[in-house]
C-alpha cells in the first residue's frame, strides 16, 4: 500500500493523542532553531549525515540502540547537519528519535518524514527540529506554499525535495532556497545517481543544491560535487559503516 496512508493513518493518532494547542505551547518553550544555510554555503562541500533504521527498499539496514550516539559520531566526524527519519511504518523512525538528537548535537537537525500536513511542522518544532523536508511529490501548490509560510513562521528552514525537472520548477516557483534532489525514484525506489546531474543546471545560482541519495562511498560525493552539489545527503552508507565518524571524514576530505 501507499506510504502516504500509513503516514496519514498515524498522523492521525498523534492529533488525537495530542491537541494542536498542547505542541504550540510546546514549540513557545524551544530555544531558538539554528540556521544551516552559513554551512551550506561555505566553499567546501557539506555533509548531512542521516539516521535511518530501515528503508522500503532494504529493509532493516542497521540496529542503532542509542540515536544520539550515532549522531554525535557524524558531528565529530564533520557533518555539517544531521537528518533524522521520523516516519514509523516504513523507516523505523519515531519523534523521540529527533529530539534525542537534537539534544546531542550543536549542529542543526533535519526531521525527514512525509510531511503533509501544518501538524507535522508544528511536531518538527516541538520536537527539535532546525530544518523540514517538504516533498514536491506529495503536495500540490498551495499546501506546499502553506508549509513553506509556516516553516518561515516556525524558524524551521524547508528543504524542498525534487526528483523530476517538473518538481525542480515547482520548488523553484514556490521560493524554495535549498533545494533537494533525490535520486531515488519513491514509486520505483530505484536509485540513479545522474539525476542529480541533469537536473542541477536548471537549480540557480543561488540556491543551494543537495543530492540525496545512492551515495556508496567517497567517489560518488566527489561526483556529485563535480556536478555542482552544494550538499550530499547520506544515510545507509553512514548506518552501514560500523565507524561513522571516519566515515564522514573521508566523504568531505
Ligand atoms: C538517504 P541513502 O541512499 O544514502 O540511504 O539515502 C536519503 O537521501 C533518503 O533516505 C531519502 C528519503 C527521502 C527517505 C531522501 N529523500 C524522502 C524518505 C523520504
Amino acid at each position: 500500500d501507499d506510504i502516504l496512508t500509513g503516514v496519514r493513518d498515524d498522523l492521525g493518532q498523534r492529533q488525537s493523542a495530542t491537541p494542536l494547542a498542547e505542541l504550540r505551547a510546546r514549540a513557545a518553550d524551544m530555544p531558538p532553531t539554528r540556521d544551516p544555510m552559513p554551512a551550506f554555503r561555505s566553499p567546501e562541500v557539506s555533509i548531512i549525515a542521516e539516521v535511518k533504521r530501515k528503508s522500503p527498499s532494504k529493509g532493516e539496514l542497521a540496529d542503532i540502540p542509542d540515536p544520539a550516539f550515532l549522531a554525535g559520531q557524524y558531528a565529530t566526524g564533520g557533518a555539517s547537519a544531521i537528518s533524522v527519519l521520523t516516519e514509523r511504518r516504513r523507516f523505523g523512525g519515531s519523534l523521540a528519535d529527533l529530539s534525542a538528537v537534537r539534544a546531542s548535537v550543536d549542529v542543526p537537525v533535519l526531521r525527514k518524514d512525509f510531511i503533509v500536513d501544518p501538524y507535522q511542522l508544528w511536531e518538527a518544532r516541538a520536537y527539535g527540529a532546525d530544518l523540514a523536508l517538504l516533498m514536491v511529490v506529495s503536495l500540490d501548490g498551495g499546501q506546499l506554499a502553506d508549509l513553506l509560510g509556516l516553516c518561515t513562521q516556525l524558524g524551521l528552514t524547508p528543504l524542498v525535495e525534487a526528483h523530476t525537472a517538473d518538481e525542480v520548477q515547482r520548488a523553484l516557483d514556490a521560493g524554495a532556497q535549498l533545494l533537494g534532489v533525490n535520486a531515488r525514484d519513491l514509486t520505483t525506489l530505484h536509485v540513479d545517481r545522474s539525476v542529480f546531474g541533469k537536473l542541477a543546471p536548471d537549480i540557480p545560482e543561488g540556491v543551494v543544491r543537495v543530492a540525496e541519495s545512492g551515495v556508496t562511498g567517497p567517489e560518488d560525493v566527489a561526483e556529485y560535487r563535480a556536478r555542482g552539489a552544494d550538499v550530499v545527503l547520506v544515510g545507509e552508507a553512514l548506518v552501514r559503516s560500523g565507524d561513522p565518524r571516519s566515515a564522514v571524514r573521508r566523504f568531505i576530505e
